[in-house]
């Protein structure tokens, strides 16, 4: 039977998949109007009709050289400018590739729209090439899985933006028939405007409370009070109310990697990176506090177990459904009013001065430079010089590894957003692809990604990307021929590096084969001189920093 052109699911007279009206035209539209200006991806027959709505609508399809690096792109791109992050991939074997960064996404709390293409659905249920059941696959590591259907387009569209950047945020996967993309789309708007774009953030100005009694009665008897910050603080904008509380109440406040820069990292009540480098120092000062104002901490960045004894207020966007720790008390809603809320309740004298906390810092500086070896290349050296050569509002990325440890804790951070370190799935192979997608969403601020030689070698062909792309991204190798972070773990159990010791490749020739500039560095002269004028270069550069590793035996 011919379908119906007048039904709403049915093809559009004289159909392309680019006319207004498709439903390929209809998801681009929803994403131009949510301010996505990059989608990235790998291409595919069943994609090639969205992406060429995409081009109708003025967003760029950034192609990666493998879908699980376009994951990660869009990744890094969500990180930097708090919208969903799009990556796209054709069906089968695009879809099984897309997965780490999909996974990635919703363990880091960050929004993602992971669009798949589907063979025809009349071949859909029964066809065995290249067909795996993408609801099945993703459902585990989304917040969910969707089809894409012409009939209910504009309302499943819109869900999915919705979920996506719902608290917590996290990734939902679209899949779509290839058949799907040229059907006039119903918009599910019901007569009114085609494109009514939800909320695509966090709640703003409002909270409830959960718990009997006087939410606030621990923290006023509290003398040792120490605030743990993370993501949903850096969501909620909460960075100043922060500021205030901590000046008003005296107290300390220790940032989750993921929100490095929601709390400026040189104000005097800044305490330190949680679980990075010298976490023994700040492991000290949660231990020894009488109360922790978690405030907006997800326990997913949590590496080692929490052993803190001291009561805790939960602050967050969400309720505590992880009861990783105890609370009797749940303030929910936008973390910026709840914190504000509380500082304006505040009358007790300041806990901490800043004197004891300086001295805090001290011991954490201390710790990070721990096993620091003079006449060699340390890891704290690359972090220090790679932070002094680098404009202050520079955005770096990190990659996962003892090299991450270091430079977690001590990376000055510009601000919020300027600091993109996977610490949820905590997946090797981010850093640099994130990097490259943080140059195309930022243009013209200076981007830099510190990553280990093994998370280097599974992303480096993406720098042909960055120097086809025209992004002057600068990348430093932590090179020591080593998965170091699993290497001392081996080390500890009195085992052999059984595949952990990798052969030195020779990097700048690499990067040079990729249309990249390439340097070796062995001394902290010569990462200097590498480094100088970081922010007037026009071309991408891969450092090779060739890394003693003694300071990682002593601190790992
Ligand atoms: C995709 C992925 N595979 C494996 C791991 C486990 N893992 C964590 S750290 C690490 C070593 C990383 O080596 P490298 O990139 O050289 O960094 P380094 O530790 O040497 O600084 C490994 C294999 C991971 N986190 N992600
Ligand atoms: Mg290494």
């Amino acid at each position: 039977m011919a379908p119906d052109p007048s039904s709403p699911a049915g093809p559009s007279p004289g159909a392309s998949s680019v006319s207004s009206g498709s439903t390929a035209s209809l998801l681009a539209a929803y994403l131009q109007a949510a301010g996505i200006r990059h989608v990235f991806g790998y291409p595919g027959e069943s994609i090639i009709d969205f992406m060429e709505a995409c081009r109708h609508r003025d967003i760029e399809v950034v192609a990666s050289v493998r879908e699980a690096t376009a994951a990660f792109m869009a990744e890094g791109a969500a990180m930097v400018s708090g919208l969903p992050g799009v990556c796209l991939s054709t069906l089968g074997p695009g879809s099984t590739a897309l997965l780490n960064g999909v996974a990635a996404a919703t363990l880091d709390r960050v929004p993602m729209l992971a669009v798949s293409g589907q063979i025809e659905s009349s071949r859909e249920q029964f066809f065995t090439h290249q067909v795996v059941d993408h609801g099945r696959m993703f459902a585990p590591v989304t917040k969910l899985a969707l089809r894409l259907e012409a009939a209910s387009a504009g309302t499943i569209i819109r869900k999915s933006l919705r979920t996506a950047t719902a608290e917590r945020p996290g990734a939902v996967s679209l899949t779509v028939n290839t058949d799907t993309w040229a059907l006039l789309a119903n918009t599910g708007a019901a007569g009114r405007d085609d494109l009514i774009l939800p909320p695509l953030g966090p709640p703003s100005g409002s909270f409830g409370v959960y718990g009997d009694g006087d939410p606030l009665r621990a923290l006023r008897q509290a003398r040792r009070p120490v605030v743990l910050t993370g993501t949903a603080a850096m969501r909620c904008a909460a960075g100043p109310e922060l500021v205030r509380l901590a000046e008003r109440a005296g107290l300390p406040v220790v940032v989750a990697p993921m929100a490095k820069g929601t709390f400026p990292e040189d104000h005097p009540y800044f305490a330190g990176v949680l679980d990075m480098a010298g976490h023994r120092v700040v492991g000290e000062l949660l231990a020894s506090s009488d109360l922790i104002l978690a405030a907006g901490f997800d326990p997913a960045e949590l590496i080692s177990p929490w052993r803190v004894a001291a009561p805790v207020l939960h602050v967050d966007t969400t309720p505590n459904t992880d009861q990783v720790y105890a609370s009797a008390h749940e303030l929910v809603g936008d973390v910026a009013a709840i914190v504000g809320w509380i500082t304006a309740q505040w009358s007790g004298e300041p806990r901490w001065t800043q004197a004891q906390v300086a001295a805090h810092r001290d011991r954490l500086r201390a710790a990070w430079l721990d096993g620091r070896v003079d006449g060699q290349l340390n890891p704290s050296d690359v972090v220090t010089i790679a932070r002094e050569a680098a404009p202050p509002d520079t955005i770096v990325t990190t990659d996962v590894g003892s090299h991450k440890l270091m430079a977690g804790q001590a990376w000055q951070a510009a601000g919020p957003r300027s600091v993109l370190i996977p610490n949820g799935l905590s997946a090797m192979g981010f850093g640099v692809p994130a990097a490259i997608a943080a140059g195309l969403t930022r243009p013209g601020t200076p981007v830099l990604a510190l990553t280990g030689d093994g998370g280097f070698a599974m992303t480096a062909t993406e720098m042909r990307i960055a120097a086809s792309l025209g992004v002057p991204l600068t990348v430093v190798v932590f090179a020591d021929s080593s998965l170091n972070l699993i290497e001392l773990r081996q080390q500890v159990k009195g085992y052999p590096p059984t595949a952990t010791r990798t052969q030195a490749s020779d990097l700048p020739a690499l990067a040079e084969a990729l249309g990249c500039d390439g340097i070796r560095a062995s001394t902290p002269a010569a990462l200097e001189k590498a480094l100088a004028g970081f922010a007037s270069r026009t071309r991408p550069l891969v450092i090779e920093a060739r890394i003693g590793t003694a300071q990682y035996e002593t601190q790992f």
